[in-house]
């Protein structure tokens, strides 16, 4: 944000973004992703105006390897939705340096469909930084989109490592898309996403892939069966589907409004919502605090120097952690 721009006015922005303008959704994004800290104090306040209108949402992560057709199921999902008279957010995470400005365009053009539609909000994931202030802000402008009136809210991410952790424990439901594969079905399913998965969708089951990936869907199915599902009311199903030509998206849906509908009745929810509440204020905390590593020229420029004694063994690591708090605390 250029120091030129008017100053944010909480009191205006509230009021225009819960009538779901999408200029003031917009602007209060921006905020949200602002590093300075004056705007982290109003977006807070801003976040804390709203907390009352946010929550209402279905909201889904997705993820899946590169080309496994994120974009596009979210495209043919979220056009069934919005033709439902739904008001569908897409967002994402993606802490690598992989989506320059030429794959978000890539992205709105394998989102073609939605990206011009009137009741659809795309966001591409926030540029830079850890992957815990990438999460951290993809949150917060899912309570923002929530309190414009989006009540689906889908959260793509790549599927690698730590981030897809982070969209399980933002959303309600984790959909885990795969390819009919030949054979390596099992080599690609990676335990750690596995266990996060509400759901397992394999993709491009159309023309010659049918067969495929319906012995894919067979081999997940028998995989899932030996671990323990993540939620005591919710045994993950394994679906096939077409992004491509849409065939098997309304029964993907279906199964996501059943776990809802499940989870629901049964409380945990609630429960797993509250869960990531403070789950989220603890990442928030530790992200703010660790701030100062990145930031502070000082500190940054000593801790090499302070790492290297300590594995010299010159320095004791408590001596070292004395030295390092008393930076912090000048
Ligand atoms: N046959 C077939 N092709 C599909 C289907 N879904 C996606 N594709 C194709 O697969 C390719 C990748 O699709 P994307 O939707 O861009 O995949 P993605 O997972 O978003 O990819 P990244 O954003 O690069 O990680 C494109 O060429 C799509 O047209 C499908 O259901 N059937
Ligand atoms: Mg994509």
């Amino acid at each position: 944000m250029a120091s030129s721009a008017p100053p944010f006015d909480v009191g205006r922005l509230t009021h225009d973004l819960r009538a779901g303008d999408r200029t003031a959704l917009s602007r209060a994004i921006t905020l949200i992703e602002s590093k300075r800290a004056d705007h982290r104090r109003t977006a807070a306040a801003l976040t804390q105006a709203l907390l009352d209108a946010t929550g209402r949402a279905v909201r889904v992560g997705i993820t899946g390897a590169p080309g496994v057709g994120k974009s596009t199921t979210i495209d043919a999902l979220g056009s069934m939705l919005t033709a439902q008279g739904r008001k569908v957010a897409v967002l994402a995470v993606d802490p690598s340096s992989r989506r320059t400005g030429g794959s978000i365009l890539a992205d709105k053009t394998r989102m073609a469909r939605l990206a011009n539609d009137a009741n659809a909000f795309i966001r591409p994931s926030p540029a830079s930084g850890t992957l815990g202030g990438v999460a951290a802000k993809t949150r917060e402008t899912m309570l923002l989109c929530e309190a414009a009136g989006y009540d689906v809210v889908l959260v793509e991410t790549v599927g690698v490592g730590q981030s897809e952790i982070a969209v399980a424990d933002m959303t309600d439901f984790f959909l885990v898309l795969m390819l009919p594969g030949a054979g390596d079905e099992l080599q690609g399913l990676k335990k750690g996403v596995v266990e996060l998965a509400d759901m397992i969708a394999v993709n491009k089951a159309d023309g010659d892939n049918v067969a495929r990936a319906k012995a894919a869907a067979a081999e997940y199915r028998a995989a899932l069966h030996i671990l323990s599902p993540r939620s005591p009311n919710w045994s993950p199903p394994v679906v096939t589907y077409s992004a491509l030509t849409g065939e098997g998206i309304p029964e993907l849906w279906a199964k996501v409004l059943d776990h809802r509908d499940r989870l629901t009745a049964s409380g945990e929810l609630t429960a797993r919502r509250g869960e990531q509440q403070v789950k989220w204020m603890w990442a928030m905390l530790e992200e703010r605090l660790f701030a100062p590593f990145r930031s502070d020229r000082t500190l940054k420029a000593a801790l090499p120097r302070i790492e290297a004694e300590v594995a010299a063994g010159k320095l004791a690591p408590a001596t070292a952690v004395e030295e390092i708090v008393g930076m912090l605390g000048r």
